[in-house]
């Protein structure tokens, strides 16, 4: 009987499956890793930078930075944690050691440059717990960067230290739980304290750090974790969190940029860039405001990349109340935009759809349901009839990326009762495409797919309206906060070391952030030491100068060690008022604002360019100074 039974069950369930003539398509190209997928979900992701320099107002360490100087007496991770929460960021990763090597947990493997030598919690505090534990408090994801460079450490460039940082990574790795991101930073190698080395270390980072045993650690010990900068997730090639369009998750090998249509393997970019200018939190320092870090979420997250803001806890170990507010103004706008997908309210459907993914899965919320047609059919299109007349300027779209990236062109029509108009048009869709315009009214949008390698598979078609108020903050462009400083009437260049092409000197002191002074004139380039003087009319008192490098996304010539002067005639030079080095300005080239240690009065400034990147000659777009109160 129990055999009859069993026979007979066993035929239903055949019937079943032979009425359910459902087949998914095939997968086209690279996709995605699980790992990868949950990445890809999180969308807004949040990187913490505090150290011993933000005590120094730097943005590198050189690595002799004293670890007494840690000491933030009102940290709190919570607070760090829930400001980042605010944004809608979904997973924090902690920048537990940077450039300078001072580590914010107590490593056994170090004993001279951690929390352990703080006076912070009487040396007794873990800050990476502390914050781990804070992150699964508030239901965030962990994430750990650990800089392969160390300024710091004595043996950096020999094998021990490969050693040490492959130690540190698996501490780091074993202790703290479940890690979802490992950051592995592309800045390598160059001077630096080395234990009192002070010295230029080169390194050959593809070979130099083993990383086929650092992968193998990171795989080994934490599986679900992406790893950023090898083999999961690139950088998209800038720190202002805009991706290009297109920006495919696909990429030929290791490297970074926008990716490749096609390409061998699913390696998407993160866009990353700092909530204030510069990583670390420095004093007067500028915020974004909410409607820029929307811009940047459309810019990035509707791009089909992760955006990544860099958040920066203060000399007191918190959020300050600035950066606090416009994280979560940040966070309520992406609310209120995506709080009702006008979409569900309509009719959906489509001119082709296989059997068993029909078109309402765009609509129902659902990530795991897609819509796809026959495999023949490379340019379908979908309709939403929404009966009455809708007005929305927001469209959300997202490929079942599961399946790849399908989609290479696509359109957005209207109807106006009488015959469709097309409103927009795009490339890349992947994880999430975002289309931000003006509000629009109608009765019906169609999307059509205008050009697709293999059959479309969508999860999602949204229809929203940005709130008047968010959208009209949105004319503003993303653009860097620019300080003028003391104003420029009267300033005259008395002397440079090369005056440039057509004496464009004058461009440094000009007030026009878009015009340059670079030091290559018919002779050639003129390398790096090169300085300016200016005479400023009258005499002031300066607590400070400002130097913007270009603003034309060329990187050449930007000045990364300098030197500043001040004099009452311009004949005498005393010491200079400030040495030191810009760092990250090539990754992040915004406005250099540096403090001197303590007011200098003259009419006469010096401006020394003593090292840039590339080295061949300097470049300067702006140079200002900034009176002492
Ligand atoms: C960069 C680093 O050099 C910066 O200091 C910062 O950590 C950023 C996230 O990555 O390239």
């Amino acid at each position: 009987m129990k055999k009859i039974l069993i026979v007979w069950l066993g035929l239903v369930v055949t019937a079943l499956l032979a009425a359910d003539n459902s087949v998914p398509p095939k997968p086209y190209g690279a996709v995605p890793s699980a790992a990868q997928l949950r990445w890809h979900e999180d969308e807004i992701i949040s990187l913490v930078h505090f150290s011993t320099i933000t005590y120094a107002d730097k943005e590198w360490g050189y690595g002799d930075e004293p670890a007494a100087l840690f000491n933030p007496t009102e940290f709190d991770a919570r607070q760090i944690v829930k400001s980042a929460k605010d944004a809608g960021v979904k997973l924090l990763l902690l920048v537990t050691k940077h450039h300078g090597g001072f580590c914010l947990w107590p490593s056994k493997y170090n004993d001279t440059y951690t929390v352990k030598n703080s006076p912070w919690r009487g040396g007794k505090g873990d800050m990476v717990k502390e914050l781990v534990d804070a992150c699964r408090a508030e239901g965030l994801k962990v994430g750990l960067y650990l800089s392969p460079w160390d300024r710091n450490h004595k043996d950096y460039g020999m094998p021990e230290y490969v050693t040490y940082f492959q130690n540190q990574l698996r501490e780091l790795l074993t202790n703290y739980g479940e890690i979802h991101e490992v950051w592995f930073d592309g800045a390598n190698g160059g001077d630096g304290w080395y234990g009192g080395a002070k010295c230029t270390r080169r390194i050959e980072a593809e070979k130099y750090y083993q990383w086929d045993k650092v992968m193998a650690i990171v795989r080994e010990l934490q599986p679900k974790a992406v790893c950023f900068g090898r083999e999961d997730i690139r950088w998209v090639g800038n720190e202002n969190g805009t991706a290009g369009d297109p920006c495919w998750a696909t990429m030929n090998g290791d490297g970074y940029g926008n990716g490749v249509r096609s390409g061998s393997v699913w390696m998407p970019a993160e866009a990353d860039f700092p909530q204030r200018n510069g990583w670390f939190w420095h004093p007067n320092d500028h915020t974004r405001s909410p409607a820029d870090l929307l811009g940047r979420y459309f810019a990035s997250a509707g791009r089909n990349t992760v955006m990544n803001i860099g958040i920066s806890p203060d000399r007191h170990g918190l959020i300050c109340a600035e950066d606090a507010a416009a994280l979560k103004g940040f966070g309520d706008r992406v609310r209120d935009i995506f709080a009702t997908n006008l979409a569900t309210t309509a009719k959906i459907t489509a001119s082709n759809s296989r059997p068993g993914f029909p078109p309402a899965n765009l609509i129902d919320a659902k990530p795991a349901t897609y819509w796809a047609s026959d495999d023949d059919v490379l340019t379908p299109a979908v309709t939403l009839d929404f009966g009455n007349p809708v007005t929305f300027s927001v469209i959300s779209l997202r490929e079942y990326i599961q399946l790849g990236h399908r989609v290479d062109d696509w359109a957005l029509d209207t109807w106006d009762g009488g015959t469709w108009k097309e409103f927009a048009a795009g490339t890349c869709i992947g994880a999430h495409r975002l289309w931000r315009g003006q509000p629009i009214t109608s009765g019906k949008i169609r999307l059509r797919i205008t050009k697709a390698a293999a059959c479309p598979a969508l999860a999602q078609f949204g229809v929203y309206l940005e709130p008047e108020a968010s959208r009209r903050e949105a004319g503003k462009a993303l653009a860097n906060a620019i300080e003028t400083g003391l104003p420029k009437t009267g300033w005259k260049v008395v002397a440079a070391s090369c005056k440039g092409d057509g004496e464009l000197v004058g461009n440094a002191i000009d007030g026009n952030p878009r015009t340059l002074w670079s030091t290559h004139d018919k002779e050639g380039h003129h390398s790096p030491p090169q300085e300016v003087v200016v005479d400023m009319g009258e005499s002031h008192e300066l607590s400070g100068f400002l130097y913007l490098p270009r603003q034309d996304s060329i990187t050449a010539g930007n000045v990364d060690r300098y030197a500043f002067y001040v004099s009452a005639d311009g004949v005498v030079w005393d010491d200079a008022a400030a040495q030191g080095e810009f760092g990250n300005i090539l990754a992040n080239p915004v406005q250099q604002k540096v403090s001197f240690n303590k007011p200098a009065t003259g009419r006469y400034f010096k401006f020394v360019g003593l090292h840039s990147a590339d080295a061949r000659f300097i470049s300067v777009a702006e140079l200002g100074v900034v009176a002492a109160k």
